[in-house]
């Protein structure tokens, strides 16, 4: 019974914005495929997203929107933001699915995305402080590897990087950590696929971790791959403090999931891939934005209290 009742109360969390999608290719100023998969960041009163767009070639590069609200008035760059490195072998075939967090001790930004080339796709770190030039520090780990984001400080010493290399055709997400942000190492299973569940198939980090007084609040994406093709669904788990290599929760059943046609038809139907999260602090509101479908950006939103009741209230234990 406390299970069904928690179940209710994921399925509620998450309210979509009634004007969703919020940024479709009708708002770019040049042709595009498909613009989606978006990293968050609040900068003083505005919200910054840098969302992977695909050009007619099939290939993506980033894009910077800005707006005050977070949901509306979206100023968006007329030329692409930050583009593959052509003289970089790993980013021949483009750019993917960016992360952002601010790093306190450089002040600056870290964006971790995917470089794609026939080599594979790997996770790569470039350091900003106005979203305007890119200092790029290069492919971090081995290929196949994607779905990477920076924890904002060290540990013990050290920075954190939640990643999801592809092993054995099976993908996990793992933990490593590094003195310099170049060397990595001391790597560990993080969160791992379930058997059977929802999250079966896949699962990988969506937005960058968010702090709170409990731990590090994570979103990932869970995939089952059916007869009709993989279903993209949201779960949501709780990392240690100091110790964020220790899972405290996780959910048992997903939290958001394809339901509208904006998430359920597109260039990859049935997919809500989360990559950015704002706390709006004047609401305690918990911003989740998403690609839609491969072909748009949506969000959701949830009282921050709420959230952090029902991560309470999943299982313990590490996975
Ligand atoms: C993943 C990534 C995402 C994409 C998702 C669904 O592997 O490549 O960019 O949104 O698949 O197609």
């Amino acid at each position: 019974m406390a299970d069904l009742e928690r179940q209710k109360k994921a399925h509620g969390l998450f309210k979509r914005y009634e004007g969703n999608p919020i940024l479709t290719t009708k708002d770019w100023s040049y042709a595009v495929n498909a613009v989606f998969n978006p990293a968050a960041v609040k900068i003083n009163a505005e919200t910054l997203l840098l969302i992977r767009t695909e050009d007619m070639r099939g290939f993506s590069h980033l894009t910077v929107a800005r707006s005050t609200d977070g949901l509306t008035n979206w100023k968006i760059d007329e030329a692409p933001t930050f583009e593959a490195n052509q003289n970089s072998r790993e980013e021949r075939w483009g750019v993917e699915d960016p992360r952002i967090v601010w790093l306190e001790e450089q002040k600056q930004f870290a964006v971790t995305y995917v470089s794609f080339s026939e080599g594979g796709p790997v996770v790569s770190l470039a350091i900003t402080k106005n979203f305007k030039t890119f200092a790029r520090l290069g492919a971090l780990l081995p290929p196949e590897d994607k779905d990477a984001c920076l924890l904002p400080r060290r540990f013990k010493g050290r920075f954190a990087l939640i990643h999801r290399p592809i092993v054995r055709g099976e993908a996990h997400m793992w933990i490593s950590f590094s003195p310099d942000l170049k060397h990595w190492g001391d790597h560990r299973p993080l969160i791992m696929t379930r058997s059977a569940y929802w999250d079966c198939h896949r699962v990988g980090l969506g937005c960058q971790p968010v702090e709170t007084e409990q731990g590090w609040l994570i979103f990932y994406h869970g995939v089952r791959i059916t007869t009709a093709g993989a279903i993209y669904r949201v779960g949501i788990a709780l990392l240690d403090l100091a110790e964020p290599w220790k899972v405290l929760r996780r959910s048992d059943e997903w939290v958001l999931g394809p339901q509208t046609l904006y998430e359920r038809v597109g260039d990859a139907g049935d997919v809500v891939f989360p990559s950015g999260a704002i706390v709006r602090k004047e609401t305690n509101e918990l911003f989740l934005y998403y690609g839609a479908a491969d072909c748009t950006v949506a969000v959701a939103r949830a009282g921050l209290d709420e959230v952090m009741d029902y991560v309470m209230s999943c299982p313990e234990g590490e996975w």
